[in-house]
């Protein structure tokens, strides 16, 4: 056994030297928060970078999605998927909403557009939708929908950073978007998040929410709250932002090198190859199926057991949680693809760094238990 752990991510972090000269600013400026130069300029650069318009920083992704539905004024019911980290739920809790949960479609593991107008009622006021592990949502047939019954769109793109289609970055789809910059994700600011907002007019909306609702010194038009990004994190993701296409490429190695290794083996099934640009490998998720010889938890323990922590990214499903599952739409019977998937998924480790014999030797563990 390699005594090594190996985790299912790592963060990338930047040669500590560059980042020297940003806290010698910040030392020497004292400005510390509450919207300095570095959190400009992090804003600026990620609209450049992500080719959108507008972004607006979080101190953290559930944050922005929490203020991403009162900027919208978003109430009563929001469809949303069970096949989620569970901030996704919790963000329409803290705002009373009532989560209506939709199954997954088999195929992209995200929400089924086909499945949502059935759960549409007098009270339902938006979707929330997640583009699971960098994936694209089918975001057309979700705005259709949308548009046909007048309902709100806000995408959890917390996986999605850098993920394109062909018409461009996947987040200028629906009214928002919600990125994390948390340290297991693709670009991370240690914690953090943003907000993609369409107009000027949304983005001034959710950047005085972040800020208690503080318009001038002495104004405050809304009931907001403390959202906002520090210089500190700001810093870290301008050195992040440097060595961002690397990581991604180094991301988009392992993923290949899995594939090669693993194709072909009995009850071992992953997600088709995405499009170029349409993934950012922020997850390298394999479903266990029946035909392979041990369960998905056997395979997670024999991993474990040698030193690699895969995730079972994301079981439980968010509807069996205690706070959720007495909802009606929580029921297994409507959530039946979601709960196979829940049930076979495993994440494999994936991030910079990880190097390919580690990578072989996973592989090496999943084949052995044929
Ligand atoms: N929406 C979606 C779809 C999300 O996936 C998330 C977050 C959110 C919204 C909310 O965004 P934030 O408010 O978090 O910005 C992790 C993360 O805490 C969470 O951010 C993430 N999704 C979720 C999918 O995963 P855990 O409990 O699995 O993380 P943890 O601490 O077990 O870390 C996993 C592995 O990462 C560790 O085994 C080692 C490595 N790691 C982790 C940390 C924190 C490091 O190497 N360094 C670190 O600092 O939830």
């Amino acid at each position: 056994m390699n005594d090594k752990p190996v985790y299912v991510t790592r963060p990338y972090l930047p040669p500590l030297e560059e980042l020297q000269p940003y806290l010698e600013q910040i030392w020497a400026n004292r400005q510390l928060t509450n919207g300095g130069s570095f959190h400009q300029q992090l804003e600026q650069a990620l609209c450049e970078y992500l080719r959108v318009e507008h972004i607006s920083l979080f101190a953290n992704g559930t944050m922005a999605l929490v203020t991403a539905l009162q900027a919208l004024r978003i109430t009563g019911e929001v469809i949303t998927t069970p096949y989620s980290f569970v901030a996704t739920a919790h963000s329409l809790l803290w705002n009373g909403i009532k989560p209506v949960f939709v199954d997954i479609d088999p195929e992209t593991f995200n929400l089924d557009p086909a499945k949502i107008e059935a759960a549409i009622t007098p009270q339902t006021t938006a979707i929330l939708p997640v583009h699971v592990y960098g994936r694209p949502c089918d975001t057309q047939r979700i705005q259709a929908v949308a548009d046909n019954y007048g309902l709100k769109v806000i995408y959890d793109a917390a996986h999605a950073f850098a993920v394109e289609d062909e018409g461009g970055s996947v987040l200028r789809h629906g009214d928002l978007s919600v990125l994390s910059f948390h340290a297991t994700k693709v670009f991370t600011t240690f914690e953090g998040g943003a907000i993609v907002s369409p107009d000027e007019k949304t983005k001034k909306r959710i950047d005085y929410l972040k800020n208690f609702g503080f318009i001038d010194e002495v104004t405050v038009v809304a009931p907001g709250i403390n959202g906002k990004m520090n210089e500190f994190q700001a810093a870290v993701g301008l050195v992040q932002l440097k060595h961002i296409d690397s990581a991604l490429s180094e991301r988009a190695e392992v993923a290949v090198r899995y594939r090669e290794h693993l194709s072909g083996i009995d009850g071992v099934h992953f997600l088709p190859i995405a499009s170029q640009g349409a993934a950012n490998n922020s997850y390298f998720p394999l479903l266990i199926q029946p035909a392979y010889p041990v369960s998905r938890d056997e395979l997670y323990g024999i991993l474990k057991d040698n030193g690699i922590s895969a995730r079972r990214y994301f079981y439980p499903l968010i509807s069996d949680f205690p706070m959720y599952r007495g909802l009606p739409s929580a029921q297994r019977s409507n959530l039946s693809v979601a709960a196979m998937v829940a049930s076979q998924v495993l994440c494999l480790p994936i991030y910079p760094g990880l190097d390919m014999s580690t990578v072989d030797r996973v592989c090496d563990m999943i084949s052995a238990a044929q």
